[in-house]
């Protein structure tokens, strides 16, 4: 994309507007001859029109989903299930710099155990920030199973801004879960293991020195960062805790966390021992855990909780004492644990049941008043009776593992893994309305603010497991199967498979797009990790590079099509660091940064500044370049790393001339001619509109006339060359305007579509 050809006033990107073949021998297909030639009936062509979302157009819903083992979360819209992004979270994202620059790296590390480096993740929950119950699309969070921890991105630029380490756990699962207004987000333990980091005990010690729990990170959400030092934990038995969820409107305060395996069997097939399976099931019940954490953060305060590894915790015959923590049964093996939009019942399903058990906060609340308790576990925690807790049971069919809600009051849906089914039903009266089934093997499923409290119907995707044979094989590994269903009338009708090759997505969170507002640029010199001014910002002509010692610290920055600065000089085993400021207004770009085989990379967009840095420890020439196609001229985005042997001295200092003439620098001064009529034109255009009611036009247009301001001394430059008939340097400078312009009069061109596009009106 070199050449920019110039005729009648219009300047033509050449690569860049080819016209199509023209005058084709068929004659267009008419929407029946489609039909039949796909072989598609009036039904899909429903669920086409249904979904397909036109060019230029934009989908009414985003959706989170849980990158599963690729430690990411992963953005598409509804109803197109396009996908729009993925959000490097615990793993390197090599696009996004994401492990690959400074600043990342610092999130990154924030997530390291025990001094040791993690690079994956097992992604399940992510959670959108509530104000009121109601989803506020400020923030996300997202838990990793295998390791325990939990990051915060930030909705603004979509990026991860924190990584905090479950102080006391060694697995996790029921995270993330948000209370109605993000005071905290809620995090429980799954597999058991001793509190104390590091402790041994042997497994026949399980009951006495395991332990679970459940983890309350307070969220600041002025500095939209979890403060660990005002998160604790409430212990509970080595009860496998599973899934939770936050109570809202009359149960806010209150949180309940499932559990499996609460025979705390320890398997060990080795020694002769039936499996966990085995022993993890055998018992008909297991407990649900009902915690009121409003209570228990009281407790804390008060300094009723004993410090384990530097982090507050509730212990479990405090939690008892004050009457913050009870127990009540569950069917076999249960899974999800899924409040109501209303906030009056908790939906439970077992894995191993064909029910899904409503029980009814009212009923907990009444037997905690009346101290009427069916017994005591072992540690002591009182346990209500199922039947005193039970609104109702309601027969759904095999497997029932997750519950999503509808805008309609009452009506729920839970997805059924054996059956690969998803139950519509109603929960204020235990029925069944309709099924749907779907392939196959379903896990969770999501609604449009399904777990808010005011969820707004619409769609729903069912989280398939299985994809089989719905797609073009792709080898043994299968993606997985996002399939949308369309919930508005009284049957559910599905509407389209989307393959999900990223990880095993546990749960999706989905949002009303126009709740989102994500910037487009950051302020000039901004750290996007920190959200703080970053140290090593500069401004443009304000570029340097020091050396102290063997430390190299370049200070540049990046606009179209130039780094600054264009080399950079070590000697073998300095330090190199390079912080780099994308000095561009204009949306969309970003540019990239790397130096050959120093395994870097940065993603740098409008006014961010990024950090990479090496040890150059390769004697060598390294290019380094701008890895974003940013312009015509990007891959003259370019520069070298020239790394000297110790003591290096040079033998030539001149550099290999081209040998332009003066009809070469006559030839150059015509093109620039030229290519001004063409700027001028376009600038009569944008100046005859209301332009300045387009903020991203006026960021453009700060952004070319920054380009023109160059002009003037690049300008000078030639015409001293040529007085003095230096035609090599006056042509190459000569040539610099011109390059100055075609980026002016590239973005120009831009600001004039987008004005033609969006209606811009003639102001004179
Ligand atoms: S859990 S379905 Cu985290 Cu159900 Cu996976
Ligand atoms: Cu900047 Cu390519």
């Amino acid at each position: 994309m070199r050449t920019f050809a110039i005729k009648s006033g219009v300047l033509l990107l050449a690569a860049g507007l080819g016209l199509g073949a023209a005058g084709s021998a068929f004659s267009a297909e008419s929407l029946q001859d489609v039909l039949k030639r796909r072989g598609l009936s009036q039904q899909d062509l429903l669920a086409a029109a249904k979904t397909y979302v036109p060019t230029g157009k934009r989908d009414e819903f985003l959706a989170f989903s849980s990158g599963g083992q690729s430690g990411q979360v992963i953005v598409y819209g509804i109803p197109s299930m396009r996908i729009l992004k993925y959000i490097g979270v615990f793993t390197p994202e090599p696009w996004q710099g994401y492990g690959f620059d400074e600043n990342s790296k610092a999130v990154l590390k924030q997530g390291w155990i025990d001094g040791k480096e993690i690079t994956w993740g097992d992604t399940h929950h992510p959670a959108i920030s509530e104000t009121n119950g109601q989803y506020d699309g400020q923030f996300l969070f997202i838990n990793d199973k295998a390791n325990p921890r939990l990051a915060v991105i930030d909705l603004r630029d979509f990026e991860t801004k924190q990584i905090v380490v479950n102080p006391i756990y060694k697995s996790e699962h029921g995270g993330a879960f948000v209370t109605p207004n993000t005071d905290y987000v809620i995090e429980a333990a799954q597999y058991a293991a001793p509190l104390e980091n590091k402790k041994f005990f042997p497994l026949e010690e399980f009951n006495e020195k395991y332990r679970g729990g459940v983890t309350y990170w307070k969220f600041d959400r002025k500095e939209g960062r979890i403060d660990p030092k005002k998160s604790f934990s409430v212990e509970l038995p080595p009860y496998s805790q599973d899934l939770s969820d936050a109570g809202k409107g009359p149960s806010d305060g209150w949180s309940f966390t499932n559990s499996f395996c609460t025979e705390r069997y320890v398997g060990g097939i080795e020694k002769g021992r039936p499996p966990y399976e085995a022993g993890c099931s055998a018992k008909d019940t297991d407990y649900l855990h009902v915690i009121n954490w409003k209570k228990a953060a009281e407790l804390v305060a008060a300094g009723k909780a004993k410090k384990i590894n530097g982090h507050d915790v509730l212990p479990i015959d405090v939690a008892v004492k004050e009457g913050i923590l009870f127990l009540i049964p569950e069917p076999k093996s249960p899974h999800g644990a899924d409040v109501t939009p209303d906030g009056k019942f908790i939906v439970v399903s077992g894995k191993l049941d064909t029910h899904v058990s409503v029980y009814s906060f009212e009923k907990i609340q009444a037997a905690i008043k009346a101290g009427k308790f069916e017994s005591k576990d072992p540690y002591g925690i009182p346990v209500i009776g199922m039947k005193d807790a039970l609104h109702t049971q309601v027969q759904l069919g095999l497997g029932p593992l997750h519950t999503q809600f509808d805008a309609k009051t009452c009506v729920a849906y839970t997805s059924l893994y054996v059956d690969s089914q998803v139950a519509k039903w109603n929960f204020c009266e235990g029925k069944v309305l309709d099924k749907i089934s779907v392939h196959y093997n379903i896990g969770h499923l999501v609604t449009m603010e399904g777990d808010s409290v005011a969820p707004k119907g619409r769609y729903l995707v069912a989280l398939n497991k299985l994809s089989i044979d719905r797609f073009n094989p792709v080898g043994p590994l299968h993606p997985q199967n996002h399939q949308l269903i369309d919930i508005a009338n009284d049957k559910m009708q599905l509407l389209y498979d989307m393959p999900l090759p990223l990880g095993e997505p546990h749960y999706v969170v989905a949002i009303e797009a126009s709740k989102l507002k994500p910037g487009v640029r950051y302020k000039v010199g901004t750290d996007s990790r920190t959200d703080k001014p970053h140290p090593g910002a500069v401004r443009a002509g304000e570029e340097r590079t020091e050396k102290k010692g063997n430390k190299i610290t370049v200070y540049g920055t990046l606009i179209r099509s130039h780094i600054t600065p264009e080399t950079i000089e070590a000697e073998v085993g300095d330090e190199v660091t390079i912080h780099l400021t994308n000095l561009e207004r204009a949306q969309d770009e970003t540019h990239g940064f790397t130096v050959s085989t120093y395994n870097t990379h940065a993603s740098v967009e409008p006014g961010k500044t990024v950090t990479v840095k090496f040890k150059a420890d390769k004697e060598g020439v390294y290019p380094y370049y701008c890895t974003e196609f940013c312009s015509a001229l990007h891959l003259e985005m370019q520069g070298y790393l020239l790394v000297k042997p110790k003591g290096w001295k040079p033998t030539k200092t001149t550099m290999a001339k081209a040998n332009y003439s003066e009809t070469d620098y006559k030839a150059t001064l015509k093109k620039v001619a030229d290519t001004q009529a063409v700027i001028d034109s376009v600038v009569g255009y944008i100046t005859s509109t209301n332009f300045k009611d387009f903020p991203d036009v006026v960021a453009m247009v700060e952004d070319a006339t920054d380009q023109l301001n160059k002009i003037k001394d690049a300008k000078q430059k030639h015409e001293a060359a040529a007085a003095q008939k230096d035609w090599e340097q006056a042509n190459l400078w000569a040539e610099q305007v011109w390059q100055y312009q075609v980026k002016a009069a590239d973005i120009g061109l831009r600001a004039k579509t987008y004005l033609e596009q969006n209606g811009a009106r003639k102001v004179k």
